[in-house]
């Protein structure tokens, strides 16, 4: 894998943002052995979360149903469906996330569109894997809407659950300090508000459109991705408190709010899940259908961005380190999306990892 990366980085040195998406010779580097299909006929998967044995949780956006896998891949197991789950064109059951003590009090979190509100709540899941039940709500009042949800839940090196929400495709709400919507938000696993937030709210950062990924570098730096409307994608560094502009700024246009790490074309990224490993930011993009591997230090870019598996396997939801550090990737060809939609590959939805060495 190493090698194929120094290959895709000499195509890289030849060209530019505006030509991220023209390198079809990465296609033909010898990818396939390095690539891993875990699990097969998924449908519209979003959140992942690993267990302490080495299995992983999956959920169904569509369905709000949760899958175990096994460690080494192979068939889901239904686990159960969550209820009070509302179903919208980017709506349902979305992100998840594992308790740091698990084994005791078998919990996950799970970020849930919902009715009036969508909400963060806690889930019990049975010893046997085969029962679940919603034990808790963690915080609700996130506007619901058709789209625009965020939904990735990560819990930081702090101890804390981080949600990503969206704007409820209400732009202005960004910017309301009243509103959890287009914020990035932190709790305590219990739902307290942590010291350091906004205005003793769940808020932590503002002025974002739509935030589907969230990585935590090994310093600390907390990395947020962001689906812009038609000009620009981001990559955000997040601080305590700091407004992200939208939506006077979409990208680096306009100077209002926090200028982005790095800003991708809609058309070749549309970004959602994004994790940190080995140097990088690796990054799913939707409507470009592909990997972006971000190379950076302490919250600075520290090479220029690669583009890997270019429309080799469609739209990419889910990035998740794992435990064996291996890259977990969701594809997201079965989610029916109005923007930058694909036709379901043979298999789809899959579950890929990716060996970084
Ligand atoms: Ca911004």
């Amino acid at each position: 894998m190493i090698r194929l990366l120094q290959i895709i980085c000499i195509f890289q040195l030849f060209s530019c943002n505006s030509t991220l998406n023209d390198i079809s010779e990465v296609e033909e580097q010898p990818v396939e052995s390095e690539v891993i299909v875990l699990a097969t006929e998924l449908t519209s998967p979003w959140g992942l979360t690993f267990l302490p044995d080495g299995s992983a949780l999956v959920s169904s956006r569509t369905t709000a149903q949760i899958h175990r896998v096994p460690a080494g891949g192979g068939t889901p197991q239904l686990v159960g469906t969550v209820p009070g789950v509302s179903f919208s064109a980017e709506g349902g059951l979305l992100g998840l996330e594992t308790s740091p003590s698990f084994e005791n009090d078998r919990t996950i979190y799970a970020y849930l569109s919902a009715q009036p509100t969508n909400k963060i709540v806690a889930i019990e899941i049975a010893e046997d894997f085969g029962t679940l039940n919603v034990s808790n709500v963690l915080l609700d009042g996130i506007t619901t809407a058709n789209r625009h949800h965020g939904g990735r839940l990560k819990i930081g090196p702090d101890g804390h659950l981080w949600i990503s929400t969206g704007d409820a495709f209400q732009p202005e709400l960004a910017q309301n300090s009243e509103s959890l919507n287009g914020k990035i938000l932190r709790i305590g696993l219990n739902g307290s508000i942590p010291e350091g937030n906004m205005n003793n709210s769940p808020v932590y950062s503002y002025g974002h459109r739509n935030v589907q990924g969230i990585a935590f570098g090994p310093d600390g730096t907390v990395y947020a991705s962001e689906l812009g409307h038609r000009t620009w994608d981001e990559v955000n560094v997040i601080h305590e408190g700091l407004n992200y502009g939208w939506p006077q700024s979409e990208g680096t246009t306009g100077s209002f709010g926090e200028p982005p790490l790095t800003v991708f074309h809609p058309d070749d990224c549309s970004p959602s899940g994004m994790a940190y490993a080995r140097g990088s930011l690796w990054m799913g993009a939707l409507g470009g259908q592909r990997l972006y591997q971000i190379p950076v230090e302490n919250g600075e870019l520290s090479g220029t961005p690669i583009a890997h598996f270019v429309e080799e396997y469609g739209r990419i939801r889910t990035v998740e380190l794992a435990p064996d550090g291996s890259v977990w990737l969701f594809t997201s060809n079965t989610d029916g999306a109005t923007w930058g939609g694909t036709t379901p590959k043979q298999g789809d939805d899959k579950i890929l990892k990716i060996e970084l060495e």
